[in-house]
């Protein structure tokens, strides 16, 4: 059976989708330079598992990565915001000059579905406080979001001239088991769960108003595997959340309710372009994608804390 290849698939989404494709009897390859993914997150002795440690900004090696595949999920990026932002040009590498490479391997083997994550960094503040639908002005205010809307604009062009099948995800808050919280820039739920384990002091940035659209991993996971399986996906770009807002006061609840109590909360000044609500308009999405009933933040929360 012809192979997926997932770049990217050592890392925090990716190894979810490798466990389900492996799961649903797939061969799959994994590409990742391991800059932030890990070996562990990956079942290795699987026969069906092939893991090339290698970089996709490195056109050679993702040609051979790519050769013989029926289709990629395209998730390798630096995913830090503000590693794009600190250093735009190693960033570029990943994010942008990734995605290109990954384009002309496919056409050279003549792959032509692709799964992309994108991210709603490129609607930068526009659309807060309302629910924000994918024909919202782009607001790409950051070397990631520039990298991810251009990503966007090549995987169209190799559609439109080369017959692609790009599936493009504009993935809001999306959380889960094996997200990184090492950074102050990781998700904040991943953050404030393992402070919470550690009994380990809590920062909020602001008053705790700001409201998210998270999203747990395992409904993504749903969701990536019909875009690379389905017979037909949606030409234009989808974003991924529930269109919901929750609070980080209203999670901070569920976290203390489900760890026996908080550490103590500790509020420092809003960080600097900080969006205030980000929610998703997710019409799209439903409109054309089979998605299961959505994990609540609760149960979400309790798969990360293995409970
Ligand atoms: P992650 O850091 O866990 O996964 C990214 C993986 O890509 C890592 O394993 C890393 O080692 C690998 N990688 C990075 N640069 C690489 C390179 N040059 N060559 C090969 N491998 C490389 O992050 P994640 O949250 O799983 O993100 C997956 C994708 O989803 C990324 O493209 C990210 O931008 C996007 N995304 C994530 C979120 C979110 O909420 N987690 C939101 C929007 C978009
Ligand atoms: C998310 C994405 C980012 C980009 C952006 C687009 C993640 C990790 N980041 O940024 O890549 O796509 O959306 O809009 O998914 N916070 C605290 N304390 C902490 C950490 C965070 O109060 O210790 C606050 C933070 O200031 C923000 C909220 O929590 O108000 C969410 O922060 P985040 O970094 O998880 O995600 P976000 O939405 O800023």
């Amino acid at each position: 059976m012809a192979e997926i290849l997932v770049t990217g698939g050592a890392g925090f989404i990716g190894s979810h989708l490798v466990d389900a494709l492996l799961a649903a009897g797939h061969g799959v390859r994994v590409l990742d330079n391991l800059s932030m993914g890990k070996r562990s997150n990956l079942p290795l002795d699987n026969p069906n598992l092939q893991f090339i440690e290698g970089d996709v900004a490195d056109a050679e090696v993702v040609a051979k990565a790519v050769a013989g595949c029926m289709g990629v999920a395209h998730l390798a990026a630096v995913a830090s915001v503000q590693a794009s932002v600190d250093d735009p040009v190693a960033t570029h590498q990943s994010n942008f000059i990734g995605t290109l490479n990954v384009c002309e391997a496919m056409r050279q083997h003549g792959v032509r579905r692709v799964v992309y994550a994108s991210s709603a960094a490129i609607y930068g503040n526009n659309g807060e406080g309302v629910a924000i639908d994918e024909a919202t002005a782009k607001a790409p205010l950051t070397p990631y979001a520039a990298d991810k809307l251009a990503s966007e604009h090549y995987l169209d062009f190799y559609r439109r001239q080369h017959g692609f099948e790009p599936a493009v995800f504009r993935f809001f808050n999306i959380f889960g088991p094996r997200q990184d919280p090492s950074s102050p820039y990781s998700g904040v739920i991943s953050i404030f769960t393992q402070r919470a384990q550690q009994g380990l002091p809590i920062s909020v940035f602001g008053d705790g108003e700001q409201t998210r659209d998270f999203f747990y991993v395992g409904d993504l996971i749903a969701l990536l595997m019909q875009a690379l399986l389905a017979e037909t996906v949606v030409a234009e770009p989808v974003n991924v959340g529930w269109n919901q807002a929750v609070s980080l006061n209203q999670l901070l609840t569920e976290v203390g309710a489900l760890c026996a109590g908080l550490p103590p909360v500790t509020h420092l000044p809003a960080r600097a372009g900080d969006i205030r609500h980000s929610r998703a308009d997710n019409a799209r999405l439903l409109a054309h994608y089979q998605m299961p009933q959505q994990t609540p933040l609760h149960e979400g929360l309790r798969q990360l804390l293995g409970m």
